[in-house]
């Protein structure tokens, strides 16, 4: 009853000093003529890895260089590990809005938007320099531009890194040592096409249940970059690594699209800018960590280097899947990255 004449008083106060209470949100005192506060942003980013991770050391940058150039209006939040669920889940969240950023792999993206199988194709990229030459130039800036279609702002390449393949079973040197290993893939069609026509027995798992399956045997190998091996300590359950790098896996820094067009034109500049800048620093750290823990690695496990020759046959068997990746990719973003890593 009290409440219902407090507000009964500010509305005939409002009506009778309509310069005062003129629909100012700014949550202030609200006197008229007064500048309005700045509106406020909160961005929630959830990523799949460890805060060991260059993948993480990227969140960090980025949000200290939003925040500051801000000059706070946007603050960050991260949630790291998985804790927004895994790479299917948080992709899913930053689509309705229930997240505001996320980094996938590009893989578990490809379900979700098609054109994004087009790094799936085995052995694309011939080296680092040629990938960030690629994903940062016009094939990769493209295959960024498709993401709007499915509520997605895509705003960068991440690494996470050239795949290596792990088992428990016996060292692999050849893809006829493959046959009938269980495999893990991430949830991806081309991965699975691609492990089964080398014979393995592939199985799509999201990754917070790999450390569990491998352990108990549920699977017998799985692939991922050396940092991510070891962060998750998938190398205390998998004795033999073979170094394949079959597949460079990008994260993909998202946002949710109807939150970045609402921001002022300078803060998306400021948002693009800062991803631009933490990009730097986060594959500067992931390639120290790859180098580094492969060093690690070498000491706890069996790690098989192949011989160019080795390396051909891996390629070879492959290489069937490239017809299903033009299918499902399309041809012409297909095209354009063949050409761009010729
Ligand atoms: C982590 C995932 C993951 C990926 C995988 O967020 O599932 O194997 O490599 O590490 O994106």
């Amino acid at each position: 009853m009290k409440k219902k004449l407090t507000w009964l008083i500010t509305g005939v106060m409002c009506i009778s000093l309509l310069a005062g209470c003129g629909g100012s949100n700014s949550g202030g005192t609200g006197g008229g003529g007064e500048a309005e506060a700045p509106k406020q942003y909160k961005i929630q980013a959830a990523h799949g890895a460890a805060e060991t991770t260059a993948m993480h050391d990227g969140w960090v940058e980025f949000k200290r260089l939003v925040e500051e150039r801000s000059e706070g209006n946007i603050t960050v939040e991260i949630y790291p590990n998985q804790q927004m669920g895994g790479d299917r889940e948080i992709i899913e969240a930053t689509q309705i809005g229930n997240l505001t950023m996320c980094s996938p792999s590009t893989a578990p993206l490809a379900a979700f938007n098609n054109a994004f199988f087009v790094l799936d194709l085995p052995f694309l990229f011939a080296n680092r320099d040629q990938v960030y030459e690629v994903l940062d130039g016009p094939a990769g800036v493209e295959l960024l531009g498709t993401l709007e279609e499915f509520k997605l702002k895509g705003l960068g390449y991440w690494e996470n890194g050239f795949r290596n393949f792990t088992n428990d079973t016996r060292p692999v040197k050849s893809p006829a040592d493959l046959t009938g290993l269980k495999v893990r893939t991430m949830e991806n069609e081309i991965h699975l096409a691609a492990w089964r026509g080398m014979g393995a027995n592939p199985t799509p798992m999201a990754f917070g249940e790999l450390y569990t399956a491998l352990q108990q045997g549920t699977v017998d190998g799985q692939e991922n970059p050396f940092e991510l091996i070891y962060s998750t300590k998938f190398h205390e359950v998998q004795k033999y690594i073979t170094k394949t790098q079959h597949i460079y896996s990008a994260y993909i820094p998202l946002m949710n699209l109807e939150f970045y067009n609402s921001l002022p034109a300078e803060y998306q500049t400021l948002i693009d800018q800062a991803i631009v800048d933490a990009t730097a620093v986060q594959r500067a750290n992931a390639a120290k960590k790859d180098a580094d823990i492969e060093v690690m690695l070498s000491e706890t496990n069996e790690i098989t280097i192949l011989s160019d020759a080795e390396l051909q046959a891996f390629r070879d068997a492959m290489a069937p899947v490239a017809d299903m990746v033009k299918e499902k990719a399309g041809a012409e973003i297909t095209t354009m990255f063949l050409d761009a890593t010729k």
